[in-house]
């Protein structure tokens, strides 16, 4: 061995060694994800959630909010550049203004990072002093989770899955009839590949408002800046026996993979193997309300969302992890103050039975999973009214349209979920001895006491399976 070496060697082991002395000194992070379908209420978990961990006296079951190990939480800027910053003063400003309104609509991934001073209670806190934990919140559409499937397959296998999917829907009706006059081995024209990938668009923008949830591509939908590229310029096309180089189908199907390469991949390699903590958010009420058809898209929209949690499923993803793992997943039901307390657990275990069925099949390889209902901003109050003799537990807000104040009676939630699930699943049409109604409420005006964030439902329960025993 040369002396270079050596040395080498001696000062790598001797890095090695600081570095292990100083690691419980350094700042820990947590990555926490939210995710969740289009308006299922991340915009308001998140800002709810920083605007209750900076001033947690609403928080007493997160224990080291309780125990006061928590010294501070402040704002730091985000450790990624190139990731909008999450938009919290303007999210917060709406809800909290005298005239309280609802946050706007959010489009693209984007991340917060809120730090937390936390003196640890433990025999070696004692020693070590307070410590940072960073935790940066990651807000991204739900929608995004349901491309991992497009990894697995080749531009003809998705062309064919996607036509025979929709051939009996009446929304895809334009676009089927555009694909059957198209020749697709005919050289490529762009006016014709934008009229198709329009009609597509304008489909898949149909279905979803018609319930169906396999809406993918997911930026079809949420195109953000990347509207009217390439990348998005493409749709589904019958396969003739060889289309030739320069025909239509070759195109798209480059553009197919450019979608997989560019987007798709960046996604889940930059955002999603990051995670360590996830909660997926879901509006377990609405799709109760729209009715069977609603709550089986839901079922199979969150196994599919699950799906992509599972390791093993993906053998470019299992890469991606490295044998690192999303350690913990909540599944949570937002919007619970539309509902009396009396009937959360009700809900929870609505929650719980659809996670069981896609956890049965999915291993999870050890994370943590739990069900909750939440309100990450409480918009109503309870109230027990007396109508025709008949004791109905209501809850009371400010509505939406018109702003009168008015006591609502959602209905009774079945002790069993599957007096739901079942017709759901059987594609009953409507809900046989039951109607649940629902509201939109206003954010009710708040004066907050110092050290109050705003008030919510088990938020702070929902914190501490998240990240509480990173805090202790
Ligand atoms: N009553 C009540 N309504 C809520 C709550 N959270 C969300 N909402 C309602 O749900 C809507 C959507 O909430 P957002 O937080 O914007 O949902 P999102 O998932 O960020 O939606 P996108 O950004 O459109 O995907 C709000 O405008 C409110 O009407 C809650 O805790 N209580
Ligand atoms: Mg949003």
């Amino acid at each position: 061995m040369i002396i270079s070496d050596i040395a080498d060697g001696l000062i790598r082991s001797v890095e090695t060694v600081t570095d292990t002395v100083t690691a419980p000194f350094q700042p820990a992070s947590i990555r926490l994800g939210v995710t969740g379908l289009s308006r299922a209420g991340k915009t308001v978990f998140i800002t709810s959630l920083v605007a209750n961990l900076m001033n947690r006296g609403r928080m007493p079951q997160l224990v080291a909010a309780a125990h006061g190990n928590i010294q501070t939480a402040y704002l730091q800027p985000q450790p990624d550049d190139t990731v909008p910053r999450f938009e919290y003063e303007s999210h917060l400003g709406a809800l909290t203004s005298p005239l309280p309104t609802w946050p706007d609509s959010t489009r693209t991934v984007s991340q917060l990072r809120l730090s937390l001073k936390v003196q640890s209670r433990g025999l070696m806190g004692a020693v070590t002093g307070p410590q940072t934990v960073h935790l940066d919140i990651v807000d991204y559409p739900g929608e995004w989770l349901l491309d991992l499937a497009l990894l697995d397959k080749s531009y003809a296998d998705w062309s064919d899955d996607v036509l025979a999917r929709i051939t009996n829907r009446d929304v895809a009706a334009d676009f089927l009839q555009l694909e059957t006059q198209t020749d697709a081995s005919a050289k490529l024209d762009e006016p014709t590949a934008q009229a198709l990938a329009q009609a597509f668009t304008r489909y898949l923008k149909a279905a979803r408002v018609a319930g169906f949830y396999d809406c993918t591509p997911g930026r079809f939908l949420l195109p953000g800046e990347l509207e009217g590229s390439p990348a998005l310029t493409f749709a589904p096309l019958s396969q003739s026996d060889s289309p030739p180089r320069k025909s239509l189908w070759r195109e798209m199907e480059r553009r197919y993979e450019a979608y997989k390469s560019r987007i798709v991949k960046p996604f889940f390699r930059d955002h999603f193997a990051k995670i360590d903590r996830q909660v997926v958010l879901v509006d377990a009420l609405g799709a109760i309300h729209k009715g069977p058809q609603a709550v089986e898209d839901m079922r199979l929209a969150m196994a599919d969302i699950l799906g992509a949690f599972r390791p093993g499923r993906n053998a470019w993803l299992t890469s991606l992890f490295r044998g690192k793992r999303v350690e913990r997943i909540l599944f949570a039901a937002t919007k619970a103050d539309h509902l009396h307390h009396r009937q959360h657990p009700r809900l929870t275990a609505i929650m719980q039975a659809l996670i069981r069925d896609a956890s049965d099949r999915a291993n999870f390889a050890g994370a943590k999973t739990a069900a909750m209902s939440i309100a990450a901003l409480r918009a109503t109050v309870e109230e027990t009214v007396d109508h025709k003799g008949n004791v109905l537990d209501c809850v009371r807000g400010t509505l939406l349209d018109g702003g009168k104040q008015a006591a609502f009676y959602p209905g009774e939630l079945p002790e069993d979920p599957a007096h739901l699930l079942a017709p759901a699943r059987d594609g009953a049409d409507a809900w046989l001895d039951a109607d649940y109604q629902i509201m939109n409420f206003a954010p009710a005006p708040l004066t907050l006491k110092p050290g109050e964030g705003p008030p919510h439902i088990r938020l702070d329960k929902a914190a501490e399976f998240l990240i509480g025993d990173r805090l202790r």
